[in-house]
């Protein structure tokens, strides 16, 4: 075969747009496009070849290169990480404000790619604009920080090394256990190199996704311990959904009884009324789930990495005798808890488990005692969705409108404050892809750029952001991008004037929502919520703001007047922000659950000193799972 002379940048393009995955018999294409903002480190390089090679990989322009990732993990989360995009950046800063981006998806476990300009190979005219120099180490750059948020990270100093790095790229991409972030850090120099590539490099290339079964003696131990369980609990994690597993998995609920809790990633595995379905479980959970989870004696994990908001920061299982079985495709994921290890796919291995289990059963008391706290868990959610506080609504009610409004097959968005602990509870899921909160990370700014993802990856869905105003204030910037691709999404602005969610929390360790509101600085301090005469509350208004960005906003500010503007934001085709004020105060209570924030443990405040006793009460019920 021959050659084919081109720019390491114009090869790259074309290799990506040559890459295709399959899973179950069906093929796509990985990349179905690059989000890119251009400076000198990359406009003549990744720039120009994207120009060059526009038909094949089309080229998106976002506002902000973290925003950007975000919007390529959720897009690859909404495809359950078969697909993703890739995101060109150019040097230093614009490298940089991927960092967060790239921590997101690697903890996530969604694949994107990320191609940051790099300072030149050559050195020759060092240090070029926006260069760190390390007078101890000649080839660092800042580049190197996302070393520890990636899965795969290589730099390119040569055109040819291209080809090894590009399929050391594809394979971590496609590889369910491994996947996250791959960064390919570019000298901008050898971006505009040519080098005569072989023609193969750029013939269609597919990964296969397999879905691989667990060793069978550890099924058969698996099945043994299950099978003497008397308070069987399944949690069920992000891998059942990426999996395609949830049939399965309501299909193994039904034949053995055993009832399922949801992590954040795992919301949607169950519709939210199944008889099964306890519904969250953990530091966010239901008193369903986690009034089961407390007492269960085999807890199966499917598809999670066990985060201390699902185990209530250890405290969630305290049956002395506990004993986990793990089901995940990721072998770090399989051992923890001292679990039985199946280290496989979440679909396969669930139908070898109900093969396995055939002809067990719950007892019939456990199975209704599931069926009864689900019907006890929703009537808590219709307590809270009509909740009519006055004058500021509350949010669950605000939430309870939503969904009440929203298709089944519609995606709520959230990611950080005190929204995704109240979805995570609340949320009435009817469709596995329904359901989005970003919790690995919990990124504050990931809403709006995440939902835009989503929406270039599901147009046909309804798209609702829900954002608190902090969120909305760090990143809202992709509301222009949404309207330049005529991407609608309905974005719910919740604003309960700052950080309701940390005010909560720092009231809990005794601090009395230090640093959490958003007010004019008065008598030396910044609005403490026991304070009898706070600061005035700032002129922001947000809703003016999204206007100026060119959405179509409407200033809410009553659950009816929410109501009233979900359905006229379903007939406006481009992107909607409803702006609605909240209480601040007016909060979903925990439900049986703890989580490990540590307390001052010497203080001269009185606050802190009590919370300090709470907490290390609440501490003596962590366990050790060994
Ligand atoms: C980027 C980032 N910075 C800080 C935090 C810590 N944090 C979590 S929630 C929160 C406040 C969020 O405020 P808002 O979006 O208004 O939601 P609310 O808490 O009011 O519901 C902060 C500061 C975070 N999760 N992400
Ligand atoms: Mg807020």
């Amino acid at each position: 075969m021959g050659t084919v002379r081109l720019t390491m940048a114009q090869a790259l393009v074309r290799f990506l747009a040559n890459q295709y995955v399959e899973r179950d018999g069906v093929e796509q294409r990985l990349f179905v496009g690059c989000f890119g903002i251009f400076g000198h480190g990359n406009v003549a390089g990744v720039g120009q070849a994207l120009q060059q090679y526009g038909k094949e990989l089309t080229y998106y322009q976002p506002r902000n290169e973290q925003a950007m990732v975000h919007a390529a993990a959720a897009y690859a989360r909404q495809k359950n990480r078969l697909q993703t995009l890739a995101c060109t950046s150019s040097i230093g800063p614009g490298a940089t404000n991927m960092v967060t981006g790239a921590a997101l998806a690697t903890i996530n476990r969604l694949p994107v790619l990320l191609l940051p300009g790099d300072v030149f190979a050559t050195r020759r005219p060092d240090p070029v604009l926006q260069q760190l120099e390390a007078p101890h180490d000649g080839d660092l750059s800042v580049n190197d920080c996302f070393r520890a948020v990636s899965k795969y990270w290589d730099r390119l100093n040569r055109p040819e090394q291209l080809i090894p790095a590009a399929l050391a790229a594809m394979r971590v991409l496609t590889n369910q256990a491994e996947t996250g972030t791959v960064t390919l850090a570019l000298p901008q120099d050898v971006q505009a190199e040519a080098y005569d590539y072989p023609e193969e490099f750029f013939e269609e290339r597919v990964w296969h996704v397999p879905r691989p079964l667990p060793d069978p003696a550890a099924l058969e131990r698996a099945a043994a311990l299950i099978r003497e369980a008397r308070r069987p609990m399944i949690v069920s994690g992000g891998g059942t959904i990426y999996s395609e597993a949830t049939d399965t998995l309501r299909r193994l609920a039904e034949q053995t009884g055993i009832p399922v809790g949801e992590t954040q990633a795992g919301k949607g595995s169950m519709p939210y009324d199944h008889p099964c379905s306890l519904g969250a479980v953990g530091a966010t959970g239901t008193f369903a789930a986690n009034r089961v989870a407390r007492d269960a004696d085999v807890v199966i994990g499917v598809g999670t990495r066990w985060t201390d908001f699902t185990t209530a920061s250890k405290t969630a299982f305290q049956n002395p005798d506990v004993r986990f079985v793990n089901v995940n495709v990721a072998d770090l994921d399989a051992h923890k808890h001292a679990g039985v290890a199946l280290v496989g796919d979440a679909r396969t291995t669930l139908e070898a488990l109900s093969e396995a289990l055939s002809g067990y059963e719950v007892e019939r008391e456990y199975r209704e005692q599931s069926e009864r706290l689900n019907r006890e868990w929703d009537r808590e959610v219709e307590r809270l969705y009509t909740l009519e506080h006055e004058p500021l609504p509350a949010q669950s009610a605000v939430i309870g409108a939503v969904n009440s409004f929203s298709a089944p097959e519609d995606v709520v968005v959230c990611a950080a404050g005190s929204m995704p602990g109240d979805l995570h509870k609340l949320w009435r899921t009817r469709d596995p892809k329904g359901y989005h909160v970003e919790y690995g990370y919990s990124t504050m700014g990931y809403e709006i750029a995440g939902g835009l993802g989503i929406k270039l990856a599901a147009p046909e869905r309804e798209v609702y952001v829900m954002v608190g105003d902090g969120s909305y204030l760090m990143m809202s910037s992709e509301i222009i991008t949404s309207i330049q691709e005529g991407y609608k999404l309905t974005v719910v602005l919740v604003d309960n004037q700052g950080f309701a969610s940390i005010g909560a929390l720092s009231r809990s360790v005794g601090s009395q929502g230090f640093g959490t509101q958003y007010r004019y600085r008065k008598g030396g301090s910044i609005g403490l919520d026991t304070e009898q005469d706070p600061g005035e509350v700032l002129p922001v208004d947000l809703a003016t703001n999204a206007e100026s960005f060119g959405a179509h906003v409407i200033r809410t500010s009553t659950v009816g007047e929410l109501k009233g503007a979900l359905a006229e934001a379903k007939e406006v085709n481009r992107t909607i922000v409803i702006h609605i004020p909240v209480d601040r105060y007016e909060g979903v209570p925990t439900y049986e659950s703890f989580w490990d924030v540590p307390v001052a443990e010497v203080s001269e405040m009185e606050s802190v000193q009590a919370a300090r006793k709470e907490y290390a009460e609440g501490r003596q019920a962590e366990r050790r799972h060994l």
